[in-house]
């Protein structure tokens, strides 16, 4: 099996204590590949391992993806699909961490808990109080993609005791939330976004300087879905004109490189792709990776196969 990295020390020491492992490398791919390629049936990978055509191309016996993340816009779909090869996600095990990630970062801008650590820290409460803040209780909040994160985000948003409405592509059937017929939409209605769409060209630039000037300058942007969802040059530019109040990120363009444009900014927190990051997930996302591997090897059914699949498997 072939490990794409970055993995977890401890997803690719329990893929290779079942099975025998190489490790994508940095440099000299062809001669890895000519070693290689004609062994390899499965690959293991995270959101941050790209699994390009090319790669997919080179390996004939290519069965399956397993991608340790429930996004999976790393994984070229349109070159593995039509070859038969499957692809596996971790769905529903890391929704918690992720939403209250969403809420951590929502009431961190709103309460401006970073700026107002770094004010006791920096000697400068002696000089006098810290600015009021905005809470979160009593604001509306708007969802953009409300899913299985996004429905884990409106819980934890309504026990605070904000309103929660949402645009997805289509309602969601039953929903007693309000839905919006765009994201513009969506924002011009809400006091601050919370993005939570899956990443890829269906999605990209989908929170562009339309939809945050929608949002308004006492607007919050919270994105934790994939950093190509948001224009971020049309983010810096809002937050530099004071079109939007602030932001917070988990996720961007460019990861890891985040632009001085934002660091140096007040008005926005900044996380380095954490959002699923506690021990308990990341361990259940390496179990349902490893398990899906498992069931594939074993010809059983895959247990969290993509949504593009589940009709096939
Ligand atoms: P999900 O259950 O599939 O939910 C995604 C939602 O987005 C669906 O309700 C979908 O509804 C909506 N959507 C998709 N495309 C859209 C579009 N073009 N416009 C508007 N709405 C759209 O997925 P999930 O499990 O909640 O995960 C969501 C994403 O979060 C993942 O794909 C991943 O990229 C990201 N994520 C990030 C982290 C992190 O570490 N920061 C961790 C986990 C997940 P419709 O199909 O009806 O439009
Ligand atoms: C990453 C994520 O997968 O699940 C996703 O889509 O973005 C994250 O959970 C995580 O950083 C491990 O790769």
């Amino acid at each position: 099996m072939l490990l794409v990295p970055p993995l977890s020390p401890a997803l690719a020491d329990a893929v290779a204590a079942s099975y025998r492992t190489v490790r994508w490398p940095e440099t000299d791919h062809e001669t890895f590949l000519a070693e290689h390629a004609a062994d390899i049936v499965a690959i293991v990978c995270t959101n941050s391992g790209a699994v390009p055509a090319r790669l997919i191309d080179a390996l004939p016996r290519l069965g399956i993806v397993a991608n340790h993340g429930v996004g999976y816009d790393n994984v070229d779909l349109d070159t593995a699909l039509p070859r038969g090869v499957l692809v596996t996600h971790t769905p529903d095990v890391l929704d918690d961490a992720v939403a209250e990630t969403a809420l951590a970062l929502l009431l961190a801008v709103r309460r401006q808990v970073v700026a107002a650590d770094r004010f006791v820290r920096e000697g400068r409460w002696p000089q006098g109080p810290f600015p009021l803040t905005d809470q979160v209780a009593g604001s509306t909040v708007g969802i953009l993609g409300m899913g299985r994160i996004g429905g884990a985000v409106a819980t934890r948003l309504e026990a605070f005791g904000a309103s929660v409405r949402y645009h997805n592509r289509r309602q969601v059937p039953g929903s007693r939330l309000p839905y919006a017929e765009s994201p513009a939409a969506l924002a011009a209605e809400v006091d601050s976004l919370i993005v939570v769409v899956p990443g890829g060209s269906s999605t990209e630039g989908l929170v562009d300087a339309e939809v945050l000037d929608a949002l308004g300058p006492d607007g919050v942007l919270i994105n934790i879905a994939r950093g190509s969802v948001v224009d971020q040059d049309a983010l810096i530019e809002a937050l530099e004109g004071g079109r939007i109040r602030g932001a917070g990120l988990d996720v961007f363009r460019d990861e890891p490189h985040v632009p001085t444009t934002l660091t140096e900014r007040e008005d926005v927190v900044l996380l380095p792709h954490v959002a699923s990051g506690t021990h308990a997930t990341r361990a259940a996302m390496e179990r349902l990776t490893l398990d899906n591997l498992h069931a594939w090897m074993r010809g059983e059914p895959l247990l969290t196969p993509i949504p593009e699949l589940r009709d096939r498997t």
